[in-house]
């Protein structure tokens, strides 16, 4: 039987300070899996859900971007963009 492939899922500010125009770092990580058809999911989170343990378990620094696929956390933006280039 065929395996469902995961689809990631990637955190984005609930409310952004610019008022929701993609300056938050998320868009770089949604730039580059946009450009490899990569289709993901994305949960928005508060400033104050950003600093529980939940979230700084998936991001030490307790901000966003961060980008899960099964058991793969990452959190630096720069980091998963290229990764997706390469891919
Ligand atoms: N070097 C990190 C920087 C992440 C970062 O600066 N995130 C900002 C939004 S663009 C953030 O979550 N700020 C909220 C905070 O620091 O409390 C990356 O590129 O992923």
């Amino acid at each position: 039987m065929a395996r469902k492939p995961r689809r990631p899922i990637i955190t984005a500010f609930e409310r952004s300070p610019d008022g929701g125009k993609g300056l938050a770092r998320d868009m770089r990580v949604r730039w580059a899996l946009e450009e490899v058809g990569q289709p993901y999911d994305v949960r928005l989170v508060s400033f104050a859900a950003m600093k529980t343990p939940g979230h700084l378990a998936l991001h030490p620094f307790g901000q966003i971007p961060t980008y899960e696929e099964g058991g793969l956390v990452l959190f630096e933006s720069g980091a998963r963009s290229s990764s997706a280039a390469l891919s």
